[in-house]
């Protein structure tokens, strides 16, 4: 029996399957008609008599359900149309729970969302052992909650504690950590998976929990002794109370989702079941309506479309395969591309570095995460031993003859790259790819160096490697396509989300950060306290404040960085005056031990003394939160509108991942181009004019901020601006800068 995207097939022993599979789609998703079909289907075996229970499973070959199609819920635009649908959704986990025949939850794959609701609305959960089989409510990742009905049926199941955390974190749980927390009854191979449900499902006959007595069948259960403290008016205000100030130390309010969830979770177990789900179904609605929930969803959409991006316009160019890579310096940078090389994309590492000692650090290195991954069970420790020797090491160039890319991560030195480029090319195949993974050397200055240009190309990897999810490629005007995208396939298999730019001065991400942080010295200059300007930028929503990261950074760094942006771009990138003081006064930053900010075992805080050392007398206390979070934020958004503008990136969209992924531009903002296209470009045109009235050139707005607001485009939707078609005058020369 078939109804759309659900199948019956009835077993001789009494056990119906309900399979989903959707025709013609790559995983199951809940899509608008969804309700009706569940309705109809559970009718129907509860109807029959010759069925006694039910396994529901997926058709799917690696996933059980992803949740609610998110391009639907993209559409909804009113909050009323969103709590219908959380509803509706209501209606059909419902129907499954309150099924007299027992309904086993058969799950190999993501069961995410809406799809792990379905599941929570079965009568028990069987999950196969597949490294593939996750569990999780990531809604809050897109600015919503739980809209079928997780926020009840979770706490109750796990209890409140472990539920929170997995709903705010929208965490992903692997099988064996499920069966741990009582989230799934039992975990098996994917091949007995049918059957030990259908096993499950046949012994439950007969006990079922009673129609509308939900809670209290759930009460006695042992997992839910915690939810029974959480009953305790005392406990459960503490409980409530320490998760939102968790929350808010994280999210300094900027998460509404987050918010709702523990106010939701709060009043279903305050006021019972049926008023926590009314009250899912209203803030379901609410956070559907959000701008927060729209620039959520939109990363969603902007990282699926960038997996498919081979990286060239071309669609007939293909990456070519890589067997082995050759990777030449083993600090921090290189060992941690070698661990993504190895274990995420399971491609042999030659990893080479000037001496033995090098060597060995950067093994060592790569063994450290490896031993983590163990500690946490990750792996096992023979598979941690195989993945160990897939990483060799050498002082020399053996083993790099069969090498088909060499990525290098040596020190900033033009000179010292030049030559790698041409050792690599003597020792190396013919057609052997050279990426460097400079932070700020133009990619066609080493690629002078090469007999074969077209081979050389940028991989800018974010540190700790194995950490940051962005991957910037850098690409000259010679570099071929294939190179290209081989290298968007080598980095899409390391696991991260791949841009490619144009080369230019500080490519992309170092171009658009260096701005920002140039404003947050420019406000240190101008006496405007330092915890005050990072506190600032932590409310606005970055992760980090612009002054700590310039200590992690290196305060020495970001001044070399400096001159050379300022060389390439100008006085709109030249620093205040002193900050050469603080080089002459030895302070690096974190590195160490002195910078902005107070290390070691001293109290942490900011280092008063380096008001001092840089002139500064009297604490400005004019300039607000909301000037400072402008300031540094507009000169972020206004250098990532000129890269767009002189086709440094390819699509704004690429601007809006490599923001949020690679410099923690804070993803409820959506990215710059989403943070223009919200507040509206005549807007933030108008804000940079009277900052360059006030302030000076250094805010003079990018020539397609200007364009867009007079014609009324947008960089993203149907009247879009296309990139690379607004250089005015603000282009700057060609990659010459000296270093
Ligand atoms: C929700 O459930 C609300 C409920 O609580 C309330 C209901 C009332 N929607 O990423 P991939 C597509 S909110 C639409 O390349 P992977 C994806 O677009 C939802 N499409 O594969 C792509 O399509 P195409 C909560 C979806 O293996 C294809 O599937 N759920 C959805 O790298 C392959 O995807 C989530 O937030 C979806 N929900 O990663 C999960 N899911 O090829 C969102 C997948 O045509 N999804 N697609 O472009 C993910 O995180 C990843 O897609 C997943 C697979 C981990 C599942």
């Amino acid at each position: 029996m078939a109804h759309e995207g659900l199948t019956i097939e009835k077993r001789g022993d009494g056990v119906a399957i309900v399979r989903m599979d959707i025709p013609g789609e790559p995983m199951n998703t809940l899509k608008s008609d969804f309700v009706d079909t569940f309705m109809r289907v559970f009718d129907s075996v509860e109807n029959d008599p010759e069925i006694k229970a039910i396994v529901f499973t997926s058709g799917k070959k690696d996933s059980f359900i992803a949740g609610a199609d998110i391009s639907m819920l993209e559409t909804v635009n009113s909050a009323e149309e969103g709590e219908r649908i959380s509803r509706e959704g209501h209606k059909a986990m419902n129907r499954i729970e309150s099924c007299p025949k027992p309904v086993v939850a058969a799950i190999h794959g993501v069961a995410l969302g809406g799809g792990l609701e379905v599941a929570l609305a079965c009568h028990a959960r069987v999950a196969s052992n597949s490294n593939k089989t996750k569990l999780g409510l990531p809604e809050s990742q897109l600015g919503l909650l739980p809209g079928a009905g997780g926020t009840q049926r979770l706490p109750r199941l796990i209890g409140v504690q472990p539920a929170l955390d997995m709903m705010l974190t929208g965490k992903q749980i692997e099988a064996k950590k499920a069966l741990k927390m009582g989230l799934v009854d039992d975990v098996v191979p994917p091949s007995i998976l049918l059957e030990t449900a259908a096993e499950v499902a046949l012994s439950r006959i007969g006990r079922q929990p009673k129609k509308d007595s939900f809670i209290d069948q759930l009460l006695d259960k042992e997992a839910v002794t915690e939810f029974a403290l959480a009953k305790n008016p005392v406990g459960r205000k503490i409980l409530f109370d320490q998760a939102r100030k968790q929350l808010h130390k994280q999210t300094r309010g900027n998460y509404p989702a987050q918010d709702l969830i523990i106010d939701v979770v709060k009043t279903g177990l305050e006021d019972g079941f049926q008023a926590g789900l009314d009250a899912e179904a209203r803030g379901f609605g609410r956070l559907l309506t959000t701008p927060e929930a729209a620039n959520l969803m939109s990363i969603f959409f902007a990282t699926t479309a960038l997996k498919k991006d081979t990286g060239v316009d071309d669609t007939n160019v293909k990456p070519r395969e890589i067997h082995k890579v050759g990777m030449l310096g083993a600090g921090l940078m290189g060992a941690g591309i070698a661990y993504v090389t190895t274990a995420v994309a399971k491609i042999p590492v030659r990893l080479k570095d000037r001496d033995a000692d090098g060597v060995l650090s950067g093994l060592r290195y790569v063994r450290g995460i490896i031993d983590g991954r163990m500690k946490r069970k990750k792996l096992s420790e023979q598979q941690a031993n195989t993945l160990m020797l897939q990483t060799t090491g050498t002082t020399t160039y053996a083993g790099f003859h069969d090498a088909d890319v060499v990525v290098e991560a040596v020190f900033e030195d033009l000179g010292l790259k030049q030559q790698m480029v041409r050792d690599i090319e003597e020792v190396g195949r013919d057609d052997v790819i050279f990426a460097s993974n400079t932070s700020s050397l133009p990619i066609t200055k080493i690629a002078e160096a090469s007999k074969h240009p077209e081979t050389v190309i940028g991989m800018h990897y974010f540190s700790p490697v194995h950490k940051m999810p962005l991957l910037e490629i850098i690409v000259t005007d010679k570099t071929a396509d294939w190179v290209t995208a081989t290298c968007v396939d080598l980095g899409k298999r390391q696991g991260k989300h791949v841009i490619v730019v144009k080369d230019g001065v500080g490519f992309y991400t170092s171009r658009v950060l260096a701005p920002m942080m140039n404003e947050a010295a420019h406000l240190v200059a101008e006496g405007v306290p330092i915890e005050k300007i990072d506190s600032a930028m932590l409310n606005w929503g970055f992760p980090v404040g612009p002054i700590k990261l310039t200590d992690e950074v290196g305060i020495d760094v970001g001044a070399k960085v400096g001159k050379i942006m300022q060389g390439a771009f100008g006085e709109r990138m030249q620093p205040p005056e002193g900050m050469q003081k603080l080089i002459d006064d030895e302070r690096y930053g974190r590195k160490n031990g002195r910078g902005f900010y107070l290390y070691g075992d001293k109290k942490k805080g900011v280092d008063e003394s380096v008001y001092e050392v840089l002139g500064v007398t009297a604490a400005n206390k004019s300039v607000s939160n909301e000037e400072i979070a402008w300031r540094c934020a507009l000169q972020f958004v206004n250098e990532a509108c000129r890269c767009f503008g002189e086709g440094i990136l390819r699509s704004a969209r690429d601007g809006d991942v490599g923001a949020v992924f690679g410099l923690g531009f804070p993803p409820f903002r959506g990215g710059p181009f989403r943070f223009v296209d919200q507040v509206g470009a005549k807007e933030v045109l108008g804000r940079l004019r009277e900052l360059e009235k006030r302030l000076g050139s250094r805010f003079s707005p990018a020539p397609v901020l200007e364009e867009i607001a007079r014609t009324g485009q947008t960089f993203h939707g149907n009247n879009a601006v296309q990139p690379g078609q607004s250089r005015g005058n603000s282009a700057h020369s060609a990659p010459e800068a000296s270093v």
